[in-house]
């Protein structure tokens, strides 16, 4: 967002008030949204609302897609009920904002639910969560990243809960240090293969985050970051697997507070399905 600093290029708005984008042409709201966000920064800003018509689906993609590329600077949600309902945008401004841009934030009773877009190796959560195979010996996708990251610690660590207790079933959850890693704890999980929905997958796959959730909670732990386990090498269809997910860690999270739980998706296209998911998971329907 390069904007020069001249005084006639600078448009005036009420900070600290909300952007109504209602009488604005679809065409200008790009730029408009721009020109506000800069505002706010400049003056050190970082929560506004920005609020486009009910049902002006134009606008909306605009909005959203506008933050969504927008570098560093922003995160966004769907504003809450007490807030305009699902009418309105939430921003927030995060000039700090590096390593993972937030795209999705939740209140699920006390504990947040966030969305984002990155590499879990660098997640800064207390645990992060490996999308592991039964034998715990590590593999290819996120295992891989996170066993490269984590060092030898986690394979020692790993090679000691198999030696005493046997490989990991599907479904279930262990945990070990995080090692090298910007989180203290790995908690591994081991999610279903997909086989076409008819050999309990589904059921698996909430227990597996389901697991894992219970596992930080046994540990004392107030923040944790999950991959979408199962969707890479495994081949569970990610809608389904993140419509899984969403609803079990939410489901949790109505029944036990935890500071933060993130979603760490790796790619564009995953996040943007575990977004859509999120509103419908949230809304009900
Ligand atoms: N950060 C976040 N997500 C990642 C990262 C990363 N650094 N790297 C990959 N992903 P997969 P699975 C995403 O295959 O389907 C292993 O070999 C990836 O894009 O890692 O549960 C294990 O040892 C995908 O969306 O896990 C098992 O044998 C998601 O993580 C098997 O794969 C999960 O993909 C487990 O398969």
């Amino acid at each position: 967002m390069e904007k020069k600093e001249s005084p006639e290029d600078a448009v005036e708005y009420p900070i600290g008030d909300e952007l109504d984008l209602h009488t604005f042409q679809a065409k200008d709201v790009r730029s408009v949204v721009e020109e506000y966000l800069y505002q706010c920064k400049k003056r050190g800003i970082r929560e506004v609302r920005i609020v486009h018509g009910k049902g002006i689906g134009t606008q909306r993609k605009i909005v959203h897609s506008l933050l969504a590329k927008s570098p560093k600077v922003l995160s966004f949600a769907e504003a809450p009920p007490e807030l305009g309902g699902w009418g309105a945008t939430l921003v927030r401004i995060r000039v700090d904002q590096t390593i993972e841009e937030v795209f999705m934030e939740m209140k699920i009773g006390k504990s947040k639910l966030f969305l984002v877009r990155g590499d879990i190796t660098k997640a800064d959560t207390e645990a992060i969560v490996n999308a592991a195979n039964s034998s715990l010996m590590g593999g290819g996708g996120v295992d891989g990243a996170i066993h490269r990251a984590g060092g030898s610690a986690v394979l020692a660590a790993c090679k000691e809960i198999v030696a005493k207790q046997g490989r990991c079933p599907t479904g279930e959850a262990v945990i070990t240090t995080g090692g090298n890693l910007p989180a203290k704890y790995v908690i591994h999980t081991v999610g279903p293969v997909w086989h076409g929905g008819d050999r309990k997958e589904r059921e698996l796959l909430s227990n597996a985050y389901r697991n894992s959730l219970a596992v930080a909670k046994e540990e004392g732990l107030s923040s944790v970051a999950f991959p979408s386990i199962s969707t890479g090498a495994y081949r569970f269809p990610i809608a389904e697997a993140a419509r899984i997910a969403l609803t079990t860690v939410r489901d949790f999270l109505e029944e036990n507070e935890m500071e933060e739980v993130r979603f760490v998706l790796f790619s564009e296209k995953d996040l943007a399905v575990y977004q859509e998911m999120l509103q419908e998971v949230m809304g009900g329907s």
